[in-house]
């Protein structure tokens, strides 16, 4: 099946810098909560009923258990504070306000410690897809369902302590490539099929059905180093998923030593998002008739 064609630009905003001069010095801001008017907890509303409708089915059964064991209602736009008070009793994380993207280090800093920095703004109604930074939809509804799992609690802030270490090393790009095909765009092997855990799927309508359910993309066993050496798309869908067999493969990865993957990958191939290698355990080889498509369209449009 194919996917319909998304005004999606840029994809979560990465290509975008942070903002301008925070308030504080972790780049924090209040939620604001009062503020919210009818017309954002709308389309808070639109958006939470859409992908609640959409997600059973494609959706890890632990996405849809942290979901339903939060205050997260179609009703409004969550309160960060009781966010928090639940995330905290069960993995130790919090869920702060920030005002947009914020630098790399601050990121790290902030997820090391179990604090989820979350944009508290959320986007119009007239850009329900279009996303150019992480808006509370994307960072509430996609990421703290799976932070409510132990297993990936644990990894998001070996992510973050991670961060810090793979910036002194200038390995950032590897291993943001790391969280990008897994807590971003992961899926996982469920009994009855392929379901979604990563958070830049759950929160996108289109990108929900495509990632699990077209023919179009690669869907590839996850591998370490062969992830640490691939490019990914900020600006459409991926044309290529990695899967992980367990979620708990997850608690491996963030016991990893990293330094001897970062040694081997001085030298060698970087991939492309759409490649597939001999040595891939290659659950699904993609059609690629979607990127085929939108890449003809691009050159006929210049
Ligand atoms: N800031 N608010 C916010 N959200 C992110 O997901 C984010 C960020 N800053 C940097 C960043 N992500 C990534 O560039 C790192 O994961 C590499
Ligand atoms: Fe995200």
């Amino acid at each position: 099946m194919q996917a319909q064609a998304t005004p999606v630009k840029v994809k979560h905003g990465l290509a975008a810098g942070p903002a301008a001069a925070p308030q504080r010095a972790d780049w924090t801001i209040d939620q604001g909560w009062d503020n919210y008017t009818p017309e954002q907890h709308a389309v808070w509303k639109t958006l939470y009923e859409r992908q609640t409708k959409l997600l059973p089915g494609l959706a890890c059964d632990d996405f849809v258990e942290g979901m339903k064991n939060l205050p997260m209602s179609a009703d409004e736009i969550p309160n960060f504070e009781n966010l928090s008070e639940v995330l905290m009793r069960k993995t130790g994380w919090q869920v702060v306000a920030v005002a947009g993207l914020v630098p790399d280090d601050v990121f790290f800093e902030h997820l090391a410690n179990r604090r989820f920095p979350a944009g508290n703004f959320i986007r119009g109604a007239h850009e329900l897809d279009y996303l150019e930074e992480p808006d509370v939809f994307h960072d509430v509804f996609g990421h703290v369902p799976m932070l409510m799992h132990p297993v990936m609690a644990d990894f998001i802030q070996a992510y973050g302590k991670g961060g810090l270490r793979a910036q002194s090393l200038g390995k950032l790009a590897e291993l943001a490539r790391v969280y990008w095909y897994t807590v971003e765009f992961g899926l996982v092997q469920q009994s009855e099929g392929l379901r979604i855990y990563g958070a830049g799927i759950a929160s996108s309508f289109s990108e929900s059905t495509f990632s699990v359910q077209s023919d179009s993309p690669n869907r590839i066993g996850f591998d370490l180093e062969r992830v640490m050496r691939t490019n990914y798309r900020i600006d459409d869908f991926q044309e290529s998923y990695f899967v992980l067999d367990h979620l708990q493969d997850l608690l491996a990865l963030a016991q990893t030593e990293f330094a001897p993957y970062y040694e081997r990958l001085n030298s060698g191939p970087t991939y492309q998002p759409g490649d597939v290698l001999p040595t891939d355990r290659v659950p699904h080889r993609g059609t690629g008739s979607y990127h085929r498509e939108r890449t003809a369209a691009a050159v006929v449009k210049v």
